[in-house]
């Protein structure tokens, strides 16, 4: 397709058909790439010869509301952290309340504005520069907010940091979710303060189903061609919306996320955002399917033209993101069978990458979300439930990578092997014809920096050692250069997980690649980064360990260089000499 006089109209567009229209004339100069069929014609975009030319003024842009001027000095005011000078004893009872119900500070957001503005605007200058055309025009959004119990002054404050900051013309409603709260303030209260800004409307799930179907709830509602998600305590920053949509209508098969600055639980402290995008703004996964955030990789950040340009990122933290309305329809919405919490944002990730689309960070964009270290929420069938959804991802999406998850989850192990993660089979359809890629495919195109441990090691499980009775483990937090430690046997894989490669090395291994890496005693035996000789894949003589065979359970475990054992000795590991007769030398994996 050349030029506009072809009758742009009568263009039909084949799924996956690269078309490009570098015409003359000014609204033809955009790309579409991978079409979907669900895609409206082109045509409606490129062809109107109303469409007007050149960018849209700062006057097209206005929101709904102008935020009300707010008293510089009050609490909370530009962003600021709100730390109270003193407070009576009912204040202190107070905050602990607001703290045990929420794991954040509620105390502090009551009292700062729910208009509270985020002062100047510290992005780097291309971004705050950025220029939208009109024609094609920017596709409007419904903004979907869905919650369980939130806060009234965090809720409010997530609606109008949307409506201040959102342009009018692009935001089309706000649709609220209710999950059964069962909280007083949450009831009609709700509907009678909603009701007066006209936009927003407030749906009620009966039963609490958790996040995914109230999303889901949503997003069947929405009247806006994009749905934009955010989470229920959320703050917009000035340009939030404009460069996700933007970015959408030039790659419409992509799933945007803004980068999601925090806003501190305790202080409510909004962090500014820098002229550059942070670093570890890209989304992970360890094998354990937890998401993580990590560096962008060199080859991704030369890639960026300039500051304005969108990230590539494996995973997404899923709570604030936006899609083309019916391309979410095309790519299989969500799995609606994921209860109350958790595995969603990776199960996104994987089907979005392997079925035609991508995963994007736009850095223009920015939004902060009170992070918290604890969920707040109840499982009404117990923290299995996670499990259980993170199941569901493995056996949908993963293929034999699924193992790799059940040997360091136990938990998740037994709920594959009971098959009590319910019905897969409309996802597997969906698989099927959306005729996605393997998951191979997905590792080593679109997260080849991940750490690929090995498909079947020859042995793993817990490190018990029989003199002492307890298990190798490598603590709780950060355990890189640290001592492994000595711990009760939980036989839940986790922390107490080992494999012992084909190389002869015994991993640890979630996101890293942590090997047991023996010292001269009487230094701890401790966890490193797995390294080998001189580029070659022979792993690091610290890091070879033989097993010498007692009984088929298992063994001494020598490291050759030192011709020493593996000892348990005062409630450590250490290094000895090597002793067959020494129970706090045999070591057994279960
Ligand atoms: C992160 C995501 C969140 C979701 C979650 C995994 C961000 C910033 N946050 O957790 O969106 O992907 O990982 O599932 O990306 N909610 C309900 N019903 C429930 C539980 C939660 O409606 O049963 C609501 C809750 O009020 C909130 C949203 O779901 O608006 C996400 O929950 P969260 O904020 O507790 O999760 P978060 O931010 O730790
Ligand atoms: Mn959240």
């Amino acid at each position: 397709w050349t030029s506009s006089e072809e009758s742009p109209e009568s263009l039909s567009l084949k799924r996956r058909e690269v078309i490009t229209a570098p015409g003359s004339a000014d609204q033809l100069r955009f790309q579409i790439r991978a079409p979907f069929p669900q895609w409206p014609a082109i045509s409606s975009v490129s062809a109107d010869p109303s469409c007007p030319s050149g960018y849209h003024s700062p006057d097209e842009l206005k929101p709904h509301f102008v935020r009300p001027v707010e008293d510089p000095d009050g609490p909370g005011a530009d962003g600021r952290e709100f730390i109270p000078d003193k407070m009576s004893p009912a204040e202190i009872t107070e905050k602990e309340e607001g703290l045990s119900k929420n794991f954040f500070n509620q105390f502090a957001s009551d009292r700062i504005s729910v208009h509270r503005s985020l002062g100047n605007d510290t992005r780097h200058p291309e971004c705050v520069e950025q220029k939208f055309l009109r024609c094609p025009r920017l596709p409007d959004t419904s903004v979907i907010i869905v919650f369980h119990n939130e806060a009234w002054s965090t809720l409010l404050r997530t609606v109008y940091s949307v409506l201040h900051t959102s342009p009018a013309v692009l935001l089309r409603e706000i649709i609220l979710v209710d999950d059964a709260s069962t909280q007083d303030h949450l009831k009609s209260p709700l509907e009678l303060h909603m009701q007066a800004l006209k936009i927003v409307q407030v749906l009620r799930q009966k039963e609490r189903k958790g996040l995914v179907p109230a999303r889901l709830l949503g997003a069947q509602e929405a009247k806006g061609e994009v749905l934009t998600f955010l989470d229920s305590h959320c703050e917009c920053f000035s340009g939030w919306l404009e460069p996700l949509l933007s970015q959408l209508l030039q790659q419409p098969t992509a799933v945007v996320s803004p980068v999601i600055v925090v806003i501190d639980s305790n202080t409510l402290k909004f962090t500014k955002p820098h002229p550059s995008i942070p670093t570890r703004s890209r989304g992970n996964f360890d094998w354990g399917l937890s998401f993580g955030w990590e560096n962008i990789p060199d080859p991704e950040r030369l890639k960026r033209k300039d500051e304005t340009y969108p990230v590539k990122t494996p995973t997404f933290a899923g709570g604030l993101f936006s899609i083309f309305k019916n391309f979410f329809e095309h790519i299989g919405r969500y799995d609606d069978q994921m209860e109350i919490w958790g595995g969603e944002n990776i199960e996104m990730s994987f089907r979005v990458w392997m079925c035609g689309g991508q995963l994007l960070v736009v850095p223009c964009s920015v939004v902060g979300h009170i992070f918290r270290s604890r969920t707040p929420h109840t499982f009404p069938k117990g923290l299995e439930t996670i499990v259980r959804n993170q199941v569901r991802v493995a056996e949908v999406w993963m293929d034999d990578y699924k193992n790799v998850f059940y040997r360091r989850n136990k938990k998740a192990a037994s709920i594959a092997l009971n098959n009590t993660y319910g019905d897969i089979s409309a996802r597997l359809e969906l698989r099927e014809e959306l005729q996605c890629k393997n998951f191979s495919w997905y590792l080593k195109n679109v997260y080849p920096e991940a750490f690929l441990p090995e498909l079947a090691p020859a042995l793993f499980g817990s490190l018990k050692n029989v003199g002492s009775n307890t298990c190798l483990d490598i603590g709780e937090k950060k355990p890189l250069r640290k001592a492994v430690i000595l711990y009760l046997c939980h036989g839940m894989g986790g922390n107490q997980h080992f494999e012992y490669t084909s190389r002869q090395e015994l991993r640890h291994n979630t996101a890293l690649q942590l090997c047991l890496h023996a010292t001269i005693a009487p230094e701890p035996v401790r966890i490193e980064l797995c390294n080998y000789r001189g580029g070659s894949t022979v792993p690091a003589p610290q890091q070879q360990w033989s097993l010498k065979l007692l009984s088929p359970q298992c063994c001494l475990l020598e490291c050759e260089v030192f011709k020493k054992c593996l000892t348990v000795e005062g409630g450590k590991a250490v290094m000895k000499n090597c002793n067959p007769a020494d129970k706090y030398q045999h070591w057994t994996f279960s």
